[in-house]
């Protein structure tokens, strides 16, 4: 394992990703949570059709699984959860929380899972131990004294569907559509700009498109470390000769070189396939530009005679071509190139692959939807693959690629803050009550409302909702004046270390555990990136004999919030999660029929996908071209000693949960306190290898902002642009600095100062 150094190592990676690397990581990993026998028995379990669905990424799970269907990342979270470490009642009893503050995120987590229900003791400043119905009784009556629009109701993407209908369902009967979700800082951009451009809020490829496309372009999402399963498609298409382009700040080395550690014959003679035949260090914030600049070059060699453009799709599917051609026309090179950082001829090398491709996906990730103009990012995406007939047919399409392993699907089901989403009438009807109308906040405004005392109370299922939001350092004090903070966790987390004046820790079972309820034992499901939907058994026994189910904390949760409705069967429910699926397939017939029957077809069921149709259900009634406003997507000025942060994940974290200091394809072992800069501007502003800075923030809202204790690590990056690890640098980043439209956080470009510390 790689604990903390005080002498961090910093040797280049020179391998491919996956290959033996991986598999050294793995032999790292189950050690170092005391769990060996067992983890590896149930790896092999790990995203098969009867087993269960990784705990870690989105990415989907083949119909003809791997022997082993996991990646060295969802190996780490696996172990995770199935640690042998306990963070028992006897531990809270010996440790305030104000030394368990100072503690790093690294270190919280280590101790393992939770083991008891734990509730606020603020004369000694402990969690205590509490007993399960004591906690439910006093939160139900915490929760009836408060106004419903003051209490947040949070999900991190984890929970599975049953769990997040529930609890979106306790919500509107508590009379509060205050649901956000983490993807409020993550692909809600995509939600909302391909919702208004293509007519569904998500992707169009399935898994089989891989083995058919010609080329694949890549933006800002990095595959090795957040989505190693795609490396396996994305290797077999560059077999067949499919060309892949990335656009990305960093030299990613999963977008790089990859070896397939499931192939024996590359393991051995250290095979190594190229990902990417062309990598464009694109500036954070560039690809508005970019995209723009690809446009322009096919649009320009259309009017010249080059038939490169699907006229017939245009005019029988989409609107707005007109306006966006004659603006790709206007816009000029030169701007292109400024806001882009990239030559024309390397942005024109490019489109040639995009322009002999006869099918081309388009992928992206964080890169894109982390920034003030994202929405801008995914239109423009959307643009490139309208111009070509990129969209609705067989090798063609867009690929957002989600982030936690249920984040779509609990949109999908009722958790959103925005009432357009929620067919609210048919919830009114098949439960007897008025929901909620009016908007709720998403994680910005939950954020803002914390800050002007508006927000009083937060429940949590799952996350690290402090530690991920903007402004750390701001949030904390506001934070710690809400009457009530609810966190339904497996381990413990910074989040609860700042407690609300009454606050309790409600430990749950992973999906890794065998969960047996009145009826036996229980199975969940969760929906991929790709729409498709899985079942999951977990086997293991549960951490601890005093876990709950997540299905049975938010239906005593809401049993002791709410006045009883024989129309909301609670204790059925819990009984048997099937009565939760039939609930789920009469709110949503059309995605969710046969629920129960289907819910183990192998690969999943697909959700259906009206744009994979080229049925479009916009406005217009057709796909939407739109025309930027900008060409830069910070939403900021560059100024002199203005820094473009991009805050990044190790490949050693899952999101807050950091599993140790080594990001291996970054070469960085032994340490965080990182900050990447370019060789150009460390000569330039005079910086040399390791020193020790200062960054301050230098946001417009000209409030103070500051980290310090990195040291500066000399990298590939275009200047201007620096990069630092997520959640460390969030005291960077000022709440209102978020996606205009979204409000997802604009994580992927933040104005900083640097000084020596
Ligand atoms: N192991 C592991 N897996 C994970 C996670 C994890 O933390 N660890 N997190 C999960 C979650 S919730 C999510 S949302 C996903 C996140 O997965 P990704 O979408 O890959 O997110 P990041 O790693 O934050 O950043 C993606 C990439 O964007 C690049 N980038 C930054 N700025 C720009 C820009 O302006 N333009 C372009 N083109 N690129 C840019 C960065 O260099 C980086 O390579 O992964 C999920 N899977
Ligand atoms: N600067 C910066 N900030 C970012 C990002 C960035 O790229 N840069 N990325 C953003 C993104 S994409 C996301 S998705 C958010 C992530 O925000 P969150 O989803 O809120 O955070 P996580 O770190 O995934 O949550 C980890 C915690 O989840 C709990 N947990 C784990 N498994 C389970 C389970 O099965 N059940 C329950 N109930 N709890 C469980 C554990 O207690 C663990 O401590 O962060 C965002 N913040
Ligand atoms: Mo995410």
């Amino acid at each position: 394992m790689t604990e903390a150094s005080d002498h961090p190592d910093f040797t280049p990676y020179d391998k491919p990703a996956g290959g033996w690397g991986s598999m050294r990581s793995l032999a790292e990993i189950i050690p170092r949570e005391g769990n060996a026998p067992w983890v590896a028995r149930e790896l092999v379990r790990q995203n098969k059709a009867d087993g269960f669905a990784c705990v870690s990424c989105a990415w989907a799970k083949p119909a003809n699984a791997h022997p082993a269907e996991f990646c060295e990342n969802g190996a780490k979270a696996t172990a995770w959860e199935l640690t042998s470490h306990r963070a028992t009642a006897d531990f809270f009893i010996s440790h305030r929380v104000a030394e368990l503050r100072e503690w790093r995120d690294y270190g919280l987590e280590e101790l393992g899972r939770l083991t008891t229900p734990l509730r606020y003791h603020a004369a000694t400043d402990r969690y205590l131990p509490i007993p399960w119905d004591v906690a439910f009784a006093e939160i139900g009556a915490e929760l009836r004294q408060l106004d419903p629009k003051s209490v947040v109701f949070y999900a991190s993407g984890r929970a599975s569907l049953e769990t997040s209908y529930m609890y979106a369902l306790f919500a509107r009967l508590f009379g509060s559509q205050n649901l956000p979700d983490s993807s409020n800082m993550c692909h809600e951009t995509t939600s909302v700009a391909l919702k208004k451009t293509i007519g569904v809020p998500v992707g169009t490829v399935k898994l089989e498109d891989f083995e058919h496309c010609d080329a694949i372009l890549f933006f800002g999402q990095n595959v090795g470390s957040n989505s190693p399963r795609l490396l396996h498609p994305l290797r077999d298409a560059v077999k067949r000769g499919c060309r892949i382009v990335t656009f990305n700040p960093l030299v990613e080395r999963g977008l790089e070189r990859f070896t397939d550690p499931q192939n024996p014959v590359e393991m051995l003679t250290g095979g190594e396939t190229r990902i990417s035949c062309q990598y464009h260090q694109v500036r954070a914030g560039g690809d508005i530009a970019v995209l723009m600049g690809l446009a322009k070059y096919l649009i320009e060699a259309d009017d010249a005679g080059r038939p490169l453009l699907d006229h017939a799709f245009i005019a029988e599917h989409t609107h707005g071509f007109d306006a966006f051609a004659a603006a790709a026309r206007a816009t000029t090179w030169d701007a292109i190139e400024a806001a882009s950082g990239l030559p024309r001829a390397d942005i024109g090398a490019a489109a040639e692959v995009y322009a002999t491709a006869d099918r081309a996906i388009l992928i992206y990730g964080m890169g894109l939807t982390q920034h003030v103009h994202a929405i801008e990012n995914v239109e423009m995406v959307v643009n490139l693959a309208l111009l070509r007939g990129n969209i609705g047919r067989e090798g063609a399409g867009l690929c957002p690629v989600r982030g936690h392993s249920n984040v779509q699907g609990q949109r999908t089901v009722g958790i959103s803050e925005k009432p357009e989403l929620v067919p609210l009438d048919r919830l009114a009807e098949q439960y007897g009550f008025e929901p909620p109308r009016e908007k709720g906040v998403n994680t910005v405004e939950a954020c803002e409302g914390i800050l002007d005392g508006s927000i009083r109370a937060f429940v949590g299922l799952g996350g690290n909702f402090l530690r991920a939001i903007p402004d750390t350092a701001r949030m904390e004090p506001a934070w710690a004046k809400m009457k009530l903070t609810v966190h339904v966790a497996t381990k413990l987390n910074r989040g609860h270390l700042v407690p609300g004046e009454v606050s309790y820790i409600l430990p749950c079972l992973g999906r890794t555990e065998k969960d047996v309820q009145a009826t036996g034992p229980q199975a969940v499901s969760i929906e991929d990136s790709t729409s498709c939907i899985h079942g999951s058994v977990g086997e293991r026994p549960p951490a601890s004999p005093d876990l709950l189910s997540e299905p049975a904390i938010v239906a005593a949760l809401a049993k002791a919030t709410l006045e009883p409705n024989p129309k909301v069967p609670w204790d059925e429910w819990v009984g048997d999660y099937a009565r939760v699926r039939d609930a789920i397939e009469a709110t949503y017939p059309d995605k969710f029929k046969d629920f129960n029957a289907r819910m183990f077809t192998p690969g999943g069921f697909y959700k259906g996908n009206k744009a994979r149709q080229r049925v479009f259900e916009t406005e217009s009634g057709k796909a939407e071209f739109n025309v930027p406003a900008m060409l830069d997507a910070a939403g900021f000025d560059d100024a002199p000693g203005r820094f473009r942060l991009i805050t990044l994940r190790s490949n050693d974290q899952f999101n807050t949960t950091v599993y140790g200091y080594h990001d291996r394809f970054r070469g960085v072992k032994g340490t965080r306190d990182v900050l990447f800069m370019s060789p150009a501007d460390m000569a330039e502003h005079g910086y040399a290898e390791g020193d020790a800075v200062v960054l301050t923030g230098d946001h417009k809202d000209g409030l103070p902002r500051r980290l310090e204790g990195l040291k500066v690590h000399e990298y590939a990056l275009p200047k201007g642009c620096i990069a630092a690890y997520y959640p460390e640098a969030n005291v960077l980043m000022p709440v209102g600095h978020h996606a205009e439209q979204s409000g997802v956080p604009a994580a992927k470009s933040v104005p900083v100062r640097v000084a020596h510390a």
